[in-house]
């Protein structure tokens, strides 16, 4: 080693790293020399030993483009996971800003049982009723929702008053946009399903959003249990100006309430106003033996094929706890249009 190789290396040896790459070149260049071989040319190849070093870039290399794609760290395809539906699972519908509560297909028990007192004739036998999932709406109907219906190229009809039972402004008075619309019939209540893309629950689908505890497979007599609470709902309480009020319960409200006024009072799927506010019109035609008829284990029943009423469900503000039952039915001419009535839509699940 001669002397001249000696001092390149002494001098590397005190080098901080980004200085050693090219001092290993010149040594290279230097043995390669003494070796009796021609030097690399600039113009060749770089070998690797550049390629390596974490060191900084110098001024003289070349920048990485801002806007280079970064490399994925790993060449595996993204996997969108998909969501699985199940109790709890809600959506938003893009017409109406509705919530939609899923409710699981299965069996569920409907009606009232022979031994229930209480219970009127036209919600018995207890049967058990399987359906398929569905959803139901989280609420009843705003006016605020029936407003964007109506101001959709009169989708739907504007209600045929605008008042309530104590309000003469009501509908398009936006104190109460968040009450429930009144003064809708059955057809009205249909083509406003049909416009947000829903459609009238059956009488089945009603009752099993209202009063179906899935995770213990039990029957409520209310959304919220077996026994009745005047603070959680919305019916003929004192403030109501009936003779028949119930002057031992206050729900604050001698006429409608807003809507979701009272999360203590859902049901198990978590639906607001299933007993109380206002009746809700359902798809079926009323009959008063049905449940009869129908029979025990029966899929998605519709109904029957015809009537002259439809059913009613939930009871309303001007109701006893008597009516605001999950089980009870009520009926009215499809043409009747008033304080007290109301509506939700579901979406059936294929
Ligand atoms: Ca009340
Ligand atoms: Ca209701």
């Amino acid at each position: 080693m001669n002397t001249k190789l000696v001092s390149f290396l002494l001098f590397a040896r005190n080098k901080k790293k980004t200085t050693i790459l090219p001092v290993i070149l010149l040594i290279s260049i230097f043995i390669l020399s003494a070796c009796g071989q021609s030097a690399p040319s600039v113009t060749e190849t770089p070998v690797s030993i550049f390629t390596f070093t974490s060191a900084p870039p110098t001024a003289a290399e070349t920048p990485v483009p801002a806007t280079k794609t970064p490399v994925p760290a790993t060449s595996k395809a993204t996997i969108v996971p998909i969501p699985i539906l199940d109790i709890g699972s809600t959506e938003i519908s893009p017409k109406d800003e509705m919530v939609l509560l899923y409710v699981p297909q299965g069996k569920f028990l409907m009606g009232s049982t022979y031994e229930d007192a209480l219970a009127s004739t036209n919600e018995k036998p207890q049967h058990s009723v399987t359906l398929k999932a569905f959803w139901i709406d989280q609420t009843e109907v705003t006016n605020a929702m029936y407003a964007k219906c109506v101001a959709d190229n009169n989708a739907c009809i504007l209600p045929i008053y605008k008042g309530s039972n104590t309000q003469s402004s009501y509908y398009g008075n936006s104190e109460f946009d968040h009450y429930p619309v009144l003064f809708v019939d059955w057809d009205m209540a249909n083509s406003y399903c049909s416009w947000a893309g829903r459609e009238l629950p059956t009488e089945a689908q009603w009752e099993k959003a209202a009063s179906w505890n899935d995770l213990k497979q039990e029957k409520y007599i209310y959304p919220w249990g077996n026994d009745f609470n005047g603070s959680i709902v919305n019916f003929c309480d004192k403030n109501c100006t009936f003779d028949s009020a119930d002057k031992n319960s206050d729900d604050g409200f001698a006429d409608t309430s807003p809507v979701k006024n009272y999360p203590d009072g859902i049901s198990p799927y978590g639906a607001y106003d299933m007993a109380g506010n206002v009746l809700e019109w359902v798809n079926d035609w009323y009959q008063s033996d049905y449940y009869v008829t129908l029979g025990d284990n029966t899929s998605n029943p519709q109904g029957p094929a015809s009537g002259d009423s439809r059913v009613l469900r939930g009871g309303s503000w001007e109701e006893f706890d008597f009516f605001v039952g999950s089980a009870s039915r009520n009926w009215d001419n499809p043409t009747v249009a008033n304080d007290y009535i109301g509506f939700r839509c579901s979406r059936s699940l294929p």
